[in-house]
Formats: structure tokens, sequence, C-alpha cells
């Protein structure tokens, strides 16, 4: 009964708006309804030049106030070799379309206003011109092409391997990011350099990565539960994923790369900031630098740490994907990784795991 009522109420509703448009209607005939239609017209095309006014000066607005919080911008520029091309880029890529940005929404909201209909104005038929659309043709297109050629080369240096002769362990160093449902295991190479082999049928619960025990590479490889890397040397990680799509994603590096089930994939990049000098960078920016520096400022640089992220979706646990980045001076880095155990040592020697050594896949698996 209820619903009767709301559904008749609306009914009523309608058919009253739908007779009070009559009657504005009929009045507007009786007043002139030419002269009422041109005023409308004015009122909305200024109305929509007040928009466009309020919008880009907010779009200004926003970007003035965010800007030191973005990454690229204000304190925040890479910490890695390859990351400063990828923000030129950027940066380039942002002041092109951005300068389009501003004329076209000039152009659409005013050209709303100056061709308004108006009385003993007549619309001029203006079906073609060769030269206009050579030139809204042309300049897009020679804009486009230097952006994307700009951006292929970028891309091709940022995706670059290794380069061939390099030796792991001297001019590089491995390591392995391996996404799971919903951590990362993290694997450094100990004093020999070379991570060991693995096999994913001897993935258990000792053994998260189903490394072969056999192989003696394997043996010195630590876990570690922070992502640790000396400033200056190339590192390249090997990122594989155990069972769905990850992404490994270091914000401030400017890495990012699919974590992708049986495909392995990876990541070569040069940290050249160390997590202190990063501080640093915070703690000297102008923009917070006034001595009333509040204590959200001082939180930025006291407490700001590299992250290593999922940058994929991947379940519920999604945000729990969260390790913290050291990049150190390399001594320090040397003195860190003495100071770390194997991932042997700790958890398997000894363990039934360990005997099982030598014997592969099925035996272990169960
Ligand atoms: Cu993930």
């Amino acid at each position: 009964m209820g619903t009767f009522f709301i559904i008749a109420s609306l009914v009523l509703l309608a058919v009253i708006l739908l007779q009070i448009g009559k009657i504005t209607e009929i009045a507007g005939k009786l007043r002139g309804e030419e002269d009422m239609q041109m005023r409308s017209n004015a009122f909305h095309a200024r109305l929509g030049v007040v928009f466009m006014v309020g919008f880009l000066v907010f779009v200004i607005v926003s970007f003035m106030y965010y800007k030191n919080s973005m990454l690229g911008y204000g304190p925040h520029t890479a910490a890695s070799e390859h990351g400063v091309w990828i923000d030129n880029t950027f940066n380039v890529t942002m002041a092109v379309t951005g300068i389009v940005f501003f004329i076209t929404h000039i152009l659409l909201f005013w050209f709303a206003y100056k061709y308004r209909e108006r009385t003993g104005h007549k619309a001029t038929f203006y079906p073609h011109n060769n030269m206009l659309e050579m030139i809204w043709m042309g300049i897009p297109a020679v804009v486009m092409t230097f952006l994307v050629i700009g951006g292929l080369s970028v891309w091709n240096r940022t995706m670059a391997d290794v380069e061939d002769g390099m030796v792991v362990g001297e001019d590089y160093i491995e390591i392995e990011a391996t996404g799971l449902q919903w951590q990362w295991i993290l694997r450094h190479p100990g004093d020999d350099g070379v991570l060991g082999e693995r096999y994913y049928k001897n993935i258990t619960g000792l053994n998260p990565l189903g490394q072969l025990w056999e192989d003696e590479r394997n043996l010195d490889d630590i876990h570690p539960s922070e992502l640790v890397l000396p400033v200056g040397t190339p590192v390249r990680v090997r990122i594989i994923a155990r069972d769905v799509l990850h992404n490994f994603y270091l914000p401030h590096f400017r890495v990012k790369m699919d974590a992708v089930p049986g495909l392995p994939t990876y990541f070569v990049f040069t940290p050249t900031t160390t997590t202190e000098e990063y501080r640093q960078r915070l703690r000297d920016y102008p923009e917070w630098q006034a001595p009333s520096a509040d204590d959200e400022n001082k939180q930025r640089w006291e407490t700001f740490n590299y992250e290593l992220a999922c940058a994929e979706l991947c379940g519920r646990g999604h945000f729990s994907m969260k390790r913290i980045v050291r990049i150190v001076e390399p001594e320090e880095y040397v003195e860190w990784l003495a100071s770390q155990k194997s991932y042997y040592s700790t958890t398997i020697q000894g363990s039934e795991e360990d005997t099982a050594k030598g014997v592969l896949s099925e035996n272990t698996n169960e």
C-alpha cells in the first residue's frame, strides 16, 4: 500500500512538472519567445565561460597544492639513473599536453560563447579549409612523432639488460624477488655473488622458492627481510610470481615490472641516492624549510624510507606486500651482507629437507 502511494505521488509530480512546463511555454509565446531564447543563450554561454575560468584555476591550484607529493617534482626527483630520463620524458609530455589542454579548453568555452545564437546573426556554412586542416593535422603529427621517438629511446635504454661481458657479482649484483599471495620473498646471493638454481617442484613449506640444495651456489643465498642495495652499482632483479600476477614496484627508482607466473621477467637499475641522502634532500627542500616547519613536515624526512610495493591488485592481502628498501654506501652493504645468515644455514641445515638433498621433485614435494 505504501509503495502504491509513493508511485502515485511520483506520477502526480511528473504531471505537475509537465503542466508547469507547458504554462511556461505558453507564457513565453505571449511575452515574445525569441527574446527569451536569446537571453537564455547569452546567460548559458556566459555561465560556460565562468565555469571554464573556475575549472582552469582549480586545475592550477590543485597542481600547486599536490606538486611536492608527486614523484618527479619538488624534492622527489628519481633516485636511480634511468629514473631521471623517465621523469624528463614525463615532464616534457606534461608540458606539451598541458599547453594543448589549456588552449583547447579556452577555445571550447570561448567559441560556445562567441558563436551563440543571436538575433540578426546567421551562421556561416563553412565546411572545408585545406590550410586549416593541414595545420591541425600537421602540428600534432610532428609533436607526437617527437614525443614517441623520445619515449621509445628512453624505453629501450631503461629496459636494456646488463651489457654483454658484464660479470655478475663484479660488475653488477643480481638479486631475486618472488611475489606470492601476499608477500615478497627476496633473495640475495651470498659471498659467491651468484644465485643458486631453483625448481618449482621443490617448493615446500620450508623451501618456499624451491631451491636445489645440491647446488652449492644456493647454500649461501640469503632471504633478507629488507631490500638492501649499495649505491652506484647496477642491480639486476629477477622477478618471479609463484601464484597470480604481482608487480615489482619501486616508485622512488621508477622501477615497475610485472611478476608473471611461469614467465620470469627482470629489471636492471642503478640506485644513485642513498636513503640518508634522500632524507637530507627532503630536509633541505626549501618549501619545507620554514623555521616553523611543523611536525608533519619533520615526519616526512625523519621517517622516510624507500619502499618496495606490489602494483598489481593481487587479492585481499595486496596491501601487505610492502618491504622497506635501504640504499647504503658500498662499504655498509658489504658489512650488511656479512652480517646476514644464509637461508640454508638457518632453516634447512639438519632438517628433513636437508637429508632429502639430491632427491629431485616428487619425493621432496610430499
Ligand atoms: Cu601482489
